[in-house]
């Protein structure tokens, strides 16, 4: 009678729970498939995790919840050891050989199960990487696997695995589409919001290990004794999980908050500031990350100011933070108005020279792209090519140029083609993920119920954190997770939703940059298309720039009758990209200005072909709508809606940019848009005219 009553109440509770995406893909909902219960039920029928650490708190907790949630009925884990329990879960297990224990390394785990009555075990070198163990374990129920035989061995790929966030002080979000920061510093350090607590529950559960809380276009005002006193709160909070919290220094602190009269690096005041500064950091925070840094890009303040390179600036940072094992992230994203190379070109220039004259706790920041988190960018060319400088990864999880808030787009395959680009640096299958140390997203975590604004938004905070782990999973397979963990683990919702999520980066490239055009969208808030604006101050921010659209063709000339920016690429790599004849439809205008009636491999003319992509990106929105609308029956009202309301905008939005641009396209190659197309709606001045003051994330 008692169970059937504790089975009621969790029944009533998971009606309760209204589906509003909260949960992220920790749902832990009832299983429905009663014989895999009972056999999870009867194959963990005692657990033992000894210790009562917070990390091992935080583990116990997550089972427990976990547990009680996908079993439907209460699970309680004891802090005693059980040598007879048949889920052990230890540190250093004596079990396993020392050598087995030694390749797990710090973060690594293994979970064994030989079968039959034999206990299952989860083991790790550090409490950390049993937290890790146990999050892959739930995933393992989760999405509904057989844990009869198992041995599993995961070591991260990275040692640094990271989300840069662009929360400022007064909790507005650059580039931020889903609500205000979640950190309120109005409120820290007293006041401790649930959420700090379910955002590292999250990242623990896909792997990241490392928080940077604050805009890289930085205030210096973070860096004051009262917030770092609120940094602290979270800092404390975070470490159980594994995560450590870093802060973006600005260049110019020293004379905004430190009184001095200059911010140069090599300075002695100056560095003494620095270091004065870290020690007083340190003193609040140990295990403090360091400092992320964006300096001289944008109008931000830097080393250059006073005529000192990148390298001085970073290295001043990294002696002020090396005491403490502190790192330096410096930002490769820099350009300058008063270069009049192609911007394409100019970090890499930049940096070359610079290789080898980093300390050894600096890890340069790279972009995947060479221009800005473009739909499309070939690989930025200063990977592989710093042999002597540590080098992270640094990609936009939120979706300033896809889409911003209201377009479904997996970036995964955006991710992964970045990631598996071969550099051939060092030979063939140099590839970008084989040159990196970290790797960081931009994070779309704000104080929407859903977190990220839209609810398959979720997918790329897992999709980052699953591959800055092992770079190796697929796109599909990281979504297939995703889908089981979010949505059900039923096989015809699965596939649909996969298959929609696979296709959605091309779908958006085609109906906003297709072919390799980058950059074309409204300058400013980055909301919609703006291939016209050619007003603005510096020459790079115009989209104008980039498209070069003129009576004779599109497209930007960077082989070496152009920039010659591909003379940046190691030649194995740039080969296929030098000659439009070899070069890829998807890269062709980013690398070749071409005649509108220019043949491509389709047989289509330049034209024809734009027009072919563009509205194909249209129709392919439509076919997305009818995707979702034919799972409702399989979906929660609230989640069903809110996701077809933002498909239904997508549409809209897809047909806005292929309007916008093939009107405005049309003005140089005079030609028509073919017959079986839809023209466009409005005319080009009526897409000019369109204002959005309060469009957000600017
Ligand atoms: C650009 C964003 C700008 C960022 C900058 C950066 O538009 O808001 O500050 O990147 O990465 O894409 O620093």
């Amino acid at each position: 009678m008692k169970v059937n009553l504790l089975a009621l109440l969790l029944l009533l509770f998971s009606f309760a729970q209204a589906e509003d995406g909260y949960r992220l893909w920790l749902r832990y909902d009832q299983l429905k498939n009663a014989s895999l219960r009972t056999g999870y039920e009867s194959r963990l029928a005692t657990i033992s995790l000894p210790g009562n650490s917070p990390t091992l708190q935080v583990a116990r907790k997550e089972l427990e919840m976990a547990l009680s949630g996908l079993l439907g009925k209460m699970v309680r884990i004891p802090e005693t050891r059980n040598p007879q329990a048949s889920l052990q879960i230890e540190k250093s297990s004596a079990r396993v050989s020392a050598q087995e224990l030694t390749s797990l390394g710090e973060e690594g785990f293994l979970i064994r199960s030989t079968g039959g009555k034999s206990p299952l075990l989860i083991t790790a070198n550090s409490e950390v990487g049993l937290l890790y163990g146990v999050f892959h374990f739930l995933r393992l129920l989760q999405t509904e696997q057989s844990i009869e035989k198992l041995n599993i061995k995961e070591v991260p790929r990275l040692a640094l695995r990271m989300l840069n966030h662009w929360d400022n002080l007064d909790r507005t979000v650059e580039r931020g589409y889903a609500g205000f920061s979640i950190w309120n510093w109005h409120t820290l350090p007293t006041y401790m919001d649930q959420r700090y607590i379910d955002y590292a529950r999250a990242n623990a559960s896909i792997g990241i290990n490392a928080v940077s809380i604050t805009n890289v276009n930085a205030n210096a005002t973070i860096l004051t004794q009262p917030y770092l006193q609120k940094v602290k709160a979270l800092a404390d909070l975070f470490r159980a999980y594994g995560i450590k919290v870093y802060l973006t220094a600005r260049f110019s602190a020293p004379v905004e908050i430190g009184g001095l009269k200059t911010a140069d690096p090599l300075e002695p005041a100056v560095q003494q500031w620095w270091k004065d500064k870290a020690r007083e950091i340190y003193a609040i925070i140990p295990d403090f990350g360091g400092f992320l840094v964006k300096a001289n890009s944008e109008g931000q303040p830097g080393p250059q100011d006073y005529k000192r390179t990148h390298a001085d600036g970073a290295n001043m940072l990294a002696d002020a933070v090396a005491p403490f094992k502190g790192k330096v992230i410096w930002r490769a994203f820099v350009y300058s108005a008063e270069v009049p190379d192609d911007r394409h070109k100019q970090a890499y220039s930049e940096f070359l020279p610079l290789d080898g004259k980093f300390r050894s706790n600096v890890l340069v920041q790279v972009k995947n792209g060479a221009i800005d988190f473009m739909p499309r960018e070939p690989f930025h060319p200063l990977f592989g090519a710093l042999p002597k400088t540590p080098v992270m990864m640094e990609f936009q999880i939120t979706q300033e140029y896809l889409g911003q808030g209201t377009h479904l787009v997996y970036l995964a395959p955006l991710f992964k083609e970045c990631l598996e680009s071969d550099t051939y640096q060092k030979g063939k299958g140099t590839t970008v993920a084989s040159t990196l140390n970290g790797m960081a997203g931009v994070s779309n975590i704000g104080t929407d119920i859903n977190w990220t604004g839209h609810l398959f938004g979720q997918a790329n905070w897992y999709a980052l954190g699953r591959l800055a782990w092992n770079h190796e999973l697929s796109a599909e397979d990281i979504a297939k997770e995703w889908i089981r963990m979010s949505f059900s683990t039923d096989p015809s919702l699965v596939s649909d939703l996969t298959q929609m999520m696979l296709a959605s980066r091309e779908i958006l490239v085609n109906y906003m940059n297709p072919i390799g055009l980058h950059h074309i969208m409204a300058t400013g808030h980055h909301y919609g298309p703006g291939p016209w604006v050619a007003d603005l101050n510096r020459p790079e921010w115009n989209p104008t720039y980039y498209h070069r659209a003129d009576s004779i063709g599109i497209g930007f000339n960077r082989t070496a009758t152009g920039s010659d920016a591909l003379s940046q690429y190691h030649p194995d790599a740039a080969k296929k990209w030098s000659d439009p004849a070899t070069c890829p439809d998807i890269d062709l205008l980013w690398f070749h200005h071409l005649p509108w009636n220019f043949t491509m491999r389709s047989g289509r003319t330049l034209w024809n072909e734009l027009c072919y992509r563009y509205n194909l990106g249209v129709d392919s929105v439509s076919w997305m709508q009818t995707v979702w609308n034919r799972q409702q029956s399989k979906l929660d009202a609230q989640r069903f809606e809110q996701v077809k309301m933002l498909l239904n905008i997508q549409h809209q939005e897809a047909k806005w940019w292929r309007d916008a641009c093939l009107l405005y396209f049309q003005s140089f190659s005079r030609l028509p848009i073919p017959a079986p197309y839809e023209q466009p709606a409005k005319s080009l001045d009526y897409y000019k005219s369109l204002q959005f003051p309060y469009a957000p994330g600017h």
